[in-house]
């Protein structure tokens, strides 16, 4: 499955942390688009979905949530609690987010602008596409 742990550049000092994410260091492609999910609900579940095309980093910049990813054959559950790492999700990876803690702040630095063409949004569509690609 194409997806990876990123650990970002820390430097921290007697006035706190600062992190690093750098072009072709930790992150390897051009951020076109940043976003962010706040204010999710414990019980909330986002994503139910796979890109096409697009490659994005996640980052829990502050609490935690959990991302459930399978591309069809394999399945990970992995625990975003560290500011200074980040998950990287390749294309034709299915995705799911839950376990918001209260306080999450999950930031998202993307390949590519929006595009719904680029969204695989059924789970049947997204096992079609495995089975063709
Ligand atoms: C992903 C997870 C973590 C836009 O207009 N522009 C954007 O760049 C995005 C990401 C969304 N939207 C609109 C589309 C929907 O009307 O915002 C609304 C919520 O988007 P969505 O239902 O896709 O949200 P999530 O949390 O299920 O998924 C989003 C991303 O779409 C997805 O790529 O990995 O966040």
């Amino acid at each position: 499955m194409d997806i990876k742990k990123i650990d970002f550049q820390k430097h921290g000092d007697d006035r706190g942390m600062l992190v690093v994410a750098e072009y072709e260091k930790e992150i390897p492609f051009i951020v076109k688009r940043i976003y962010y999910i706040y204010d999710a609900d414990s019980d909330t579940k986002r994503g139910f979905h796979s890109h096409k095309n697009l490659q994005q980093i996640y980052i829990a910049i502050h609490g935690s949530c959990k991302v459930k990813l399978t591309d069809g054959k394999e399945q990970q559950i992995i625990c975003l609690d560290n500011q200074a790492e980040g998950l990287y999700i390749g294309h034709n990876v299915w995705r799911e987010i839950y376990d918001f803690s209260s306080d999450c702040v999950l930031l998202v630095l993307a390949s590519e602008k929006y595009s719904e063409d680029d969204y695989i949004r059924t789970y049947e569509q997204f096992e079609q596409s495995q089975v063709n690609s």
